[in-house]
């Protein structure tokens, strides 16, 4: 009797290693980091499960059953099916070694399922039936909870074709809807207490994601495309949402609909609102369109100015399906599609962070209304990384060679330089940006002058005080040195605007008339001077090294017709992506540790939205230099 019942389990453990076998030939254990044991596996419980999120080529969950040793395992596209009603393709894979219950980790591209895997849950389940052509159990975990059933497709030459289904009805959830139409809102004056959504002048669509996928439908329920990544993003968990496509292809949400099972349209918004806000929901194209709670004329006069075509007053206490108010209606031409092409759009150039290609040029799309102003007519000097930020970069003027002939260029002299002069690119479109992301140009200076209409040089029509922190001291020293040239500056009924460099220090700018070049230098050296005599120990004048330690440099040089600054809202080919980003003179005066001064791309539409462009006075506030020293 014994002897016969070693010898069945010895039989089923040969099926297991021969399981293993094809799980083992698949892989490399040197170059991945997933459980490759040797041994031959051994019977256990055959009640444990484990489903993971497999963010592979294409992202999919792999449901895992432990029987006779192994993990008989399914690839599920779309995965579990949230209901019953619902059947969903689930594709026999080869057995896995019971040591995968717990493994998640990263699988190197170009391996085996080269990708990301997380545990999406684990349990314990019971075999209500397990044959070759079905298979029925009941899950308890901690999302997989149920009776399901899987069963063999009968189709010819699809032997690993499964169908998977939930049988029991899921408690307390409600299907996600088959089709939805976003709520229209009409025209009116502002109603009180409603709260202020930014509109950006987009389509409006419904976005079904479901399975990790994202569906898009306009206004009369048509389908359109949207950005692929934010199905995967949103991974198992089903949601309608109400958003704006714009022609960029950049999506902002509005509203939710359903979330997870429920049905959340007949919530108030101010709840809708902060479930959306718990959501996973900031991604290189995506992001949540800015609301303002207590708005008022003053937001309403703040989008204007920032050309933004409008905002939508919705009732906080009210359901989705209400009376929305569009506050004012401008309209503007929606942008051309870009004449630049992106290649390698998912190259990674900020490895720290995963900041690829396309993310560089969503941050130019998204900044490039309020940036291009401060690019117009100022030949750019383009740092560019082809290989991301870990590898080396080069400078580039001259743009003849290679240029599309849409790209306008000026001949600028440049002393000291390879050749007498170049052909600087002009950037005055979004096609310019979109250009020049695409040659993973991060970053790009300009000078503090401007071409005019023959290709003449202006005078300078910018004074920066460029404020470089030495060794040992940070852009929060430089922040207290900005407030006192603020000071000195305020003596003289001059107002300068601060921004961060991006890097470590930051800029104060002010708009001027001179009539003769060299003004702006003279006056900004004799500030400084005066500034380091009154103070030693924490201003220096004098570009010297050595001397900078413990001081912040207050680097007039900058405004020699030669140099450059880093433009405004440009990046920084920095570990992150930092960008040169105005501040308000508050935030300069409640700076206390750098990173209060500190901005990523990620961080400007939610400051453009409460701000605009904090720099916009550089174009209107033009003042008059008095002689100094
Ligand atoms: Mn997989």
């Amino acid at each position: 009797m014994l002897a016969l019942a070693r010898g069945a389990a010895q039989e089923g453990l040969k099926l297991c290693s021969m399981a293993l076998e094809e799980y083992r030939r698949k892989r490399d254990a040197r170059r991945t980091p997933e459980p490759v044991p040797e041994g031959d596996p051994a019977p256990g419980t055959d009640n444990r499960f484990v489903i993971q999120e497999h963010h592979a080529r294409r992202l999919h969950w792999d449901v895992r059953l432990e029987r006779d040793g192994v993990l008989a395992s399914w690839a599920v596209p779309k995965g579990l099916p949230p209901e019953p009603g619902v059947v969903r393709l689930a594709v026999r894979t080869e057995d896995h070694p019971i040591e995968y219950l717990k493994f998640s980790g990263e699988i190197p591209a170009g391996e085996y399922g080269g990708g990301s895997m997380t545990i999406w849950d684990a349990g314990t389940y019971e075999t209500e039936k397990w044959n070759r052509r079905e298979v029925i159990v009941r899950m308890a975990g901690r999302r997989a909870q149920g009776r399901y059933v899987f069963i063999r497709t009968e189709r010819e030459g699809e032997k690993n074709s499964w169908l998977l289904q939930r049988s029991d009805p899921a408690p307390d959830r409600e299907p996600l809807p088959r089709d939805a139409r976003p709520t229209v809102a009409t025209p009116g004056s502002l109603p009180v207490g409603h709260w202020l959504q930014v509109g950006f002048g987009g389509r409006r669509v419904i976005v079904r994601v479901d399975g990790g996928r994202a569906r898009y439908t306009d206004a009369d329920g048509g389908e359109v495309d949207g950005p692929a990544g934010l199905g995967p993003a949103l991974g198992a968990t089903p949601v309608l949402l109400d958003a704006e496509l714009l022609p960029t292809g950049e999506l902002w949400i509005g509203d939710v609909l359903h979330l997870d099972g429920r049905d959340t349209a007949p919530l108030p918004f101010r709840d809708r609102r902060a479930l959306l806000e718990g959501l996973p929901l900031a991604g290189p194209h995506w992001r949540l369109a800015p609301v303002f709670p207590d708005g008022d004329d003053a937001v309403i006069a703040a989008v204007r100015e920032q050309g933004l075509p409008s905002v939508v007053a919705k009732d906080p206490d009210a359901p989705y399906d209400s009376a929305w108010v569009e506050v004012l209606g401008r309209t503007r031409p929606p942008p051309a599609a870009t004449r630049a092409k992106l290649t390698n759009p998912d190259k990674v150039l900020y490895p720290l962070t995963g900041t690829t290609k396309s993310d560089v040029l969503a941050h130019y799309l998204a900044v490039a209304e309020v940036m291009l102003p401060h690019l117009a007519d100022r030949p750019v000097t383009m740092v560019r990384w082809p290989d991301g930020v870990e590898r080396s970069s080069f400078f580039e003027k001259d743009v003849s060679r290679h240029a599309p002939s849409w790209i306008r260029t000026a001949r600028v002299d440049t002393p000291g330089g390879r050749s007498e002069s170049a052909d600087f690119p002009l950037i005055d479109d979004v096609d310019g940006l979109a250009w020049a992301a695409n040659l993973a140009a991060l970053e790009l200076h300009v000078p503090q002058w401007r071409i005019g209409p023959r290709g003449g040089h202006h005078p300078p029509d910018l004074v920066v005080f460029d404020l470089d922190p030495g060794e040992g001291t940070t852009v929060v020293d430089c922040a207290r040195v900005a407030e006192r040239i603020a000071d000195h500056l305020a003596a003289d009924g001059l107002v300068a605007y601060p921004r961060t460099s991006g890097g470590k220090g930051m800029q104060l700018y002010l708009p001027v008339t001179v009539t003769r070049p060299e003004q702006t230098s003279e006056f900004v050296k004799a500030l400084a001077e005066e500034m380091a005599a009154e103070t030693p120990r924490q201003v220096i004048a004098v570009m010297n090294k050595a001397r900078r330690r413990g001081r912040v440099f207050v680097d007039w040089s900058q405004n020699n017709p030669h140099k450059t600054t880093i433009a405004s809202y440009s990046l920084r080919g920095r570990a992150r992506p930092t960008v040169a980003t105005p501040v308000t003179w508050d935030e300069v005066r409640a700076a206390r540790k750098p990173e209060d001064l500190t901005f990523t791309l990620d961080d400007l539409p939610a400051r453009l939205a409460e701000h605009g462009d904090l720099l916009s006075p550089l174009f209107t506030d033009t003042q008059r230099l008095p002689r100094r020293g």
